[in-house]
């Protein structure tokens, strides 16, 4: 088994980013909640996300979603976050919100709806240019309800249109990562329901197209990880929106429902170099705080994909080489169990200390009355949510 002191080098290496909706009201269809202290602007998100970040120190980058976190001047929020030590990050393109959408975006049958999504998402490039911001998330609620509704064949090529003319924009530091999802809000078919056609159309576009890969969006029982060392493995694993997931697209604390799929997903991001300084893969979560308090549901999900990452880091990877050269099935196993079963808890509260952050990041919150602050200051205005 590796030492803790051998890989605490390499989980300095680990940064997460956080998603600005994090912060704002959600819910599910049956009601949105509202909750004290919710951010009103971009900005307040912004100072949200700093916390997470004075906190933990693992999450120095936002993401952005377009429109919701749409401002008059991206220059001003990005110097906004970088006076509060934080960069802007992925830039998340939303066209499934219009009325216009209501047949699907960049997959419309009609040619000025796609072109309405396309130009959505060059203006959210030339946001971009302005946050310094490297990826464009693309991710479409496209799809249709009932068997012949759609021409399902012609939508891919449409799609294959509007993404080339998407990529051809970009400059030469940015890319596109297109995320899949299996369903929803379609339920009979969805225009990027997996990796594999993810994967088809980002290869077609350019070395700069990749796949994002959301932990929420496959069916039960799907093993995320192989997915995870088959993209690594083509070098079109682009990023992660990691959540939990009990059901469906849950949105819940990643690791909340799983931990040791978590832990299984990080051995292959390990495995594949995606940890690696280069490697390019962004960690992101993309979630949702229905009924807990928001700023601690942050610095616990990114605690959580540390502590995960900490354990697939401790793998003796040698015996676990040599059980598997040996046909030794349950002795591969033992290694692989050791590695998870290893608490890191107390190791991992010192390292924080020795760089100068709080032990236990969620204790420190609650002391700091940052929450009460925000329960006092954040009245009156409209709270940020999903519209
Ligand atoms: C869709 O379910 C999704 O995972 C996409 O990433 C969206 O941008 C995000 O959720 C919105 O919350
Ligand atoms: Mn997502």
């Amino acid at each position: 088994m590796s030492t803790f002191e051998s890989v605490s080098g390499r989980l300095a290496e680990l940064a997460i980013e956080v998603p600005s909706w994090a912060y704002g009201n959600s819910g599910t269809r049956f009601k949105v909640f509202g909750s004290p202290g919710t951010p009103r602007t971009v900005q307040e998100k912004v100072d949200d996300a700093a916390a997470v970040h004075r906190f933990t120190g693992l999450a120095p980058t936002v993401a952005l979603h377009i429109p919701w976190d749409m401002v008059d001047d991206f220059s001003e929020l990005r110097a906004y976050a970088q006076a509060r030590g934080l960069a802007l990050g992925t830039v998340n393109s939303n066209t499934f919100q219009d009325d216009d959408y209501r047949l699907g975006s960049l997959t419309h049958a009609d040619p000025a709806i796609r072109r309405k999504a396309v130009e959505h998402n060059l203006r959210c490039v030339d946001i971009m240019d302005e946050t310094g911001s490297r990826d464009l998330k693309v991710w479409l609620a496209d799809g249709t309800n009932y068997p012949g509704q759609g021409d399902i064949r012609a939508r891919q090529d449409w799609l294959a249109e509007g993404l080339a003319a998407i990529y051809e924009r970009l400059g030469d530091e940015q890319r596109l990562v297109l995320e899949y999802k299996f369903f929803e809000p379609a339920f009979y078919h969805t225009d990027v329901p997996d990796w594999g056609t993810s994967y088809v159309q980002v290869s077609a576009l350019g070395e700069r197209a990749m796949v994002c890969l959301d932990t929420g969006h496959h069916a039960p029982g799907t093993n995320i990880e192989f997915i995870v060392a088959q993209l690594l493995r083509l070098g079109r694993l682009g990023s992660f929106d990691f959540n939990s997931r009990f059901y469906a697209d849950d949105d819940l604390i990643v690791g909340a429902a799983d931990p040791f799929q978590l832990f299984r997903i990080m051995v292959e991001v390990i495995r594949g170099g995606g940890l690696d300084p280069d490697s390019g893969v962004a960690f992101m979560l993309d979630q949702c705080h229905n009924i807990e308090d928001k700023v601690p549901g942050q610095i616990r999900s990114v605690l959580n994909v540390q502590e995960m990452t900490a354990r697939a880091l401790l793998l003796d990877t040698e015996a676990l080489e040599t059980a598997r050269r040996e046909g030794d099935v349950l002795a591969a196993n033992a290694v692989y169990m050791d590695a998870f079963y290893t608490d890191v808890r107390g190791r991992l509260a010192r390292w924080r200390e020795e760089r100068g952050l709080p032990a236990d990041p969620m204790k420190a919150y609650r002391d700091s009355g940052y929450q009460q602050q925000i329960e006092a200051d954040r009245v009156g205005g409209a709270q940020a949510g999903w519209s």
